[in-house]
Parts: structure tokens; sequence; C-alpha cells
């Protein structure tokens, strides 16, 4: 086993499979290598080359062969976290927990949502680390109509949303106030009958979204979606939305882990006195509303 020092050392000269151990040991719930990580890189030359995207929609839309496609035409290189559902998708195959070199050399994660919502509770962390290690474009996909889009748009720049022809999802989307997440949409598979009738249908309802026509599974009109992409956040940095997106996430981040902090020194400290007290209520000694005034203080 190495030394929590010398994966870091080795994280830092850019070893994909330390990278690999410490997304395992933040994923269990361990801070501790992030925190010592972002004290040790250049934190902003990082931040500001790294662009963050999330990859949304329905299971069977995509995603996961676009995700592939984008990997193959990156100029640089890629992390991708594909939040996995309960249930194994098609796209497992493709983007199963191993590192993939290819010429862009990607490295791809999948992480479990672990029963709460699609977004797995360490998504933040793990691609925390993704952009700390260098990567220049993280990709998350996940998967599931509504919370869990919500979700995603806490954590990256910008979120793109799959949608297929004549598969009804913009409608479902709409109620679920999806759509005003997405600052862009693939229609992909659009080597299908009835493609024209949803892309007009969105370019109607939805003018300033950007909206690209996919076929991923052919590899057509991927270059222009990663340009979209590129556009989109070009757009939003010049808006200054961008910067108040990053500094909007780290801030919940780092004070939701200062509050855990506090929590836990508190309850330590005063362990022994709750308890008393709460003997004390139980025998009948104490009234509960005393109780609690006595533990304010
Ligand atoms: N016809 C067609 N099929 C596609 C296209 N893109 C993906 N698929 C297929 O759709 C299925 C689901 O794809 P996948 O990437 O796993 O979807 P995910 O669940 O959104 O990740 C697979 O059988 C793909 O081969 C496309 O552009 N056209
Ligand atoms: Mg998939």
């Amino acid at each position: 086993m190495d030394s929590r020092e010398e994966l870091i050392e080795r994280f830092l000269e850019g070893d994909i499979r330390a990278l690999s151990r410490l997304i395992s040991i933040v994923e269990d719930g361990d801070d501790a290598p992030l925190h010592e990580i972002s004290e040790r890189v250049k934190e902003k030359d990082e931040r500001a080359k790294c662009l963050t995207v999330g990859i949304t929609g329905s299971t069977g839309s995509g995603k996961s062969t676009l995700i592939g496609q984008l990997i193959e035409r990156s100029a640089g290189r890629v992390g991708v976290i594909a939040i996995d559902p309960s249930s194994p998708s098609s796209g497992g195959a493709l983007l199963g927990d191993r590192i993939r070199m290819g010429p862009s050399r990607a490295y791809i994660r999948s992480v479990s949502s672990r029963g709460g919502g699609s977004i797995s509770k360490r998504t933040y962390e793990i691609a925390r680390l993704l952009e700390l290690f260098g990567m220049d474009l993280i990709l998350i996909e996940t998967v599931g109509a509504g919370q869990g889009e919500v979700a995603i748009a806490e954590l990256v720049d910008l979120v793109l949303l799959v949608l297929t022809p004549e598969s009804g999802d913009e409608i479902q989307y709409l109620k679920s106030g999806i759509m005003e997440l997405a600052d862009g949409i693939a229609l992909n598979k659009c080597d299908l009958d009835g493609w024209e009738k949803t892309y007009i249908y969105l370019r109607n309802w939805y003018p300033d979204l950007k909206i690209v026509k996919t076929k991923a599974l052919e590899g057509e009109e991927m270059d222009e979606l990663l340009r979209s992409l590129q556009e989109l956040a070009d757009e939003l940095k010049k808006k200054g939305e961008l910067q108040k997106r990053r500094e909007k996430r780290v801030k919940k981040w780092i004070e939701e882990r200062m509050k855990g902090e506090l929590i836990a020194r508190l309850l330590d400290e005063r362990k022994d006195e709750i308890e008393e007290l709460a003997e004390k209520v139980a025998r009948g000694d104490l009234s509960s509303k005393k109780a609690i005034q006595m533990v304010r203080i």
C-alpha cells in the first residue's frame, strides 16, 4: 500500500493510477487529500482552463455514445464521471470504470448514485480532483428526469440536454423545468425519421437555446457539438456568468464542510452534557423545554 503522501506526490506528477486511488478515498467520504492537493496546485491556473459540462437526458438518448465521440475529438485531456443509476444501462460497457487511453488520453469513472437521487453525493469532490489533475474538459453524465438534472446544474459550468426525435422528452422536461436549466441541447439520433418535427418544435419554443443536431452513433456533427460547447462557455464567460456559477458552487461546498466540522466538534465537546440532560428529561426530573434551553447556552 502506498502512503497518502506518496499517492499525492504521484497525483501531482500526473500518475493516473494515483488519481484513481485518490478518487476512491474521496468517494468514501474523506476530503483530506482534496484539501491537501488544492493547496499545492496553482489553483487559479487550473480552474481557468478546465470546462465542466453536465450531460443529461433520458436513458437511451445516447449520452454515453456522445461522450465517447467527444473524447475522440477533444484536443485536450478529458475526465468523465458517469453517474450510474442502480440499473446498468447499455452505456455501461462503453463508460465502465476503466482508464481509456485514446489519442486524447481520457479518464472515465463510474460512480453510483447511492439511492440519493441521480447525483452521487461525492460528484463535486471527484470533479474537483479531475480538475486539479489538469483535465481540460470534464463531462458528467447523469440520468433521470426531475431532481437529478436540477442538482447537476449546481455542479457544472454548463448543462447540455440530450433529446431524441419524437420521444416526447421535451414535453416532459418542459413541465419539470429542466429546459430552463439547459444551456444547450443536442438533438441526437437525427438519423431517425421525424427529427425535423422535434427540431422545429424546439426552435420555436427555445429560440435562444443552442441546439445542435447530432448523430452520435455515426459520429456526425460531433465537431460542431464540441465547438458549440466552447462557444457557450465563451459567452457565459463574457457575461461573467461562468465565474458566478463557479464561485457559487465552491461557496456552497465549503460552507457545508465547515458546518459539518463545527457540528461534529460541538457534539464531541458536549456529548456528556447532552446525555445527562436527556436522562433527566427521561426520568421526569427536567422538562424538555428547559433541556433545550440549557443546551443552547
Ligand atoms: N440511431 C441512433 N442510435 C444511437 C445514436 N446514438 C446512440 N444511439 C444508440 O442508442 C442506444 C443508447 O445509447 P447510450 O449512449 O447508451 O445512451 P445513454 O443511456 O443516454 O447513455 C445505443 O444502442 C446506441 O448505439 C444515434 O445518433 N442514432
Ligand atoms: Mg449512458
